[in-house]
């Protein structure tokens, strides 16, 4: 395979519909169809399934996290087993996230300064320090065929300098982490526009990273609380800012709906532990919307999860049955998770091939009338 010097990776937009884009990755360890949904595996393992299992549901990319990876198994131990691929024997793509976002979201401790990130090793406690050229040697032992930048993210709801400041520092880290970066030609290094909710700083951003000419570009700062309709300008005025010829990830996304809408705005990319995690509390994405299984009219329902899904929990269990081993046996949360990821992988596959094939629009609009039969 061919692929420019300066990545490693190619990107052919195979068909669109107005901004929508159905298009192919090769990446080097997968060629994959977007737009695409990743599922997210913090800890190198998606909770509740097994990697011959993503495979047969067609996962083309998942995605693990450098702040836990590096703390277990650690770095180290990863490169000398060859790599997260070989470690977790996954054969196909994998995309790692930098870590800041994951410490500042989830150890309210973590401290932002020019340096990095800073945090209290949940290890021992002790002060450690998150640089970018760091967080890129890490994720280069972790190999994955996607890298991500450090970034300083801040939640959408703030306001004022602090904004700012977060999207200029962005920038500078950019080049800290294109320095760090030892392995271009094995590993795409993708860069992430933050400005929370203010287009002049996001067209900023926009127009740096757009300079640094990478391999891709991720929307990041997002889905953190703020209304729909601000979440959807930011990514139109980004997809509408970015290169054409260059895959958009819009990170941290993950609701069926966003993604129907993104993908229409010109997204390709999108990760979210939410199938996963609505799957263990016992809830299962289907066309209509969200089916609780710990419900009690689901006790005597004997119809499948989704009577369009194919997936082996469809083909095999009721409701009822899945409502009767939900709170009590494990496989019941791990086969709703299944036919969760099953149902975005489906997604991800019909918006590929609705783009592909001239029907996006009618596509888009049986999506909406399923979820929204009253139509508001
Ligand atoms: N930056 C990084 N990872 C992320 C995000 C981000 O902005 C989001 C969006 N809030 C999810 N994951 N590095
Ligand atoms: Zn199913």
């Amino acid at each position: 395979m061919l692929l420019s010097p300066a990545m490693a990776l190619r990107f052919e937009v195979l068909a669109r519909h107005n901004r929508a884009r159905a298009s192919r990755l090769t990446l080097p360890h997968f060629e994959c169809e977007t737009p695409l949904f990743m599922p997210v595996g913090t800890q190198g393992t998606i909770k509740g399934l097994a990697g011959d299992q993503l495979e047969d549901l067609g996962c083309q990319i998942i995605l693990g996290n450098t702040y836990h990876l590096a703390l277990r198994p650690g770095a180290e131990l990863l490169e000398k087993m060859g790599g997260l691929h070989q470690f977790m024997n996954w054969p196909r793509a994998l995309l790692t996230d930098s870590g800041g976002f994951q410490m500042v979201s989830l150890l309210h401790l973590a401290d932002i300064t020019e340096e990095g990130v800073t945090f209290q090793s949940p290890v021992d406690g002790k002060p450690m320090l998150l640089t970018p050229e760091e967080s890129i040697q890490i994720q280069n032992k972790i190999g994955a065929d996607i890298i991500m930048a450090l970034d300083d993210v801040v939640k959408t709801t703030t306001e004022g300098p602090r904004v700012e400041e977060a999207m200029h520092r962005t920038l500078r880290w950019i080049d800290r982490c294109i320095a760090a970066h030892s392995r271009p030609k094995e590993q795409n290094l993708f860069g992430i526009v933050q400005g929370g909710l203010d287009p002049r700083l996001r067209d900023l951003c926009i127009k740096g990273l757009v300079e640094r000419n990478l391999p891709g570009y991720a929307i990041g700062g997002l889905a953190g609380g703020e209304e729909k309709d601000a979440f959807w300008r930011v990514v139109a005025q980004c997809t509408a800012g970015l290169p054409e010829d260059k895959p958009r990830y819009v990170m941290g996304v993950g609701y069926p709906l966003d993604i129907v809408v993104c993908s229409a705005l010109g997204a390709d990319m999108y990760d979210c532990v939410y199938p996963t995690r609505t799957g263990r509390f016992g809830t299962a994405l289907v066309p209509e919307g969200l089916l609780k299984l710990k419900h009690a009219a689901m006790a005597k329902d004997y119809r499948p999860l989704d009577s369009s899904c194919s997936c082996m929990v469809c083909s095999r269990y009721t409701r009822a049955y899945l409502h009767t081993i939900v709170t009590k046996e494990a496989m019941g949360c791990q086969l709703i998770s299944y036919h969760n990821v099953a149902y975005m992988m489906q997604l991800s596959r019909n918006l590929h091939k609705s783009i592909l094939e001239g029907r996006f629009p009618e596509f888009v609009q049986t999506f909406l009338k399923k979820q929204f039969p009253s139509g508001d």
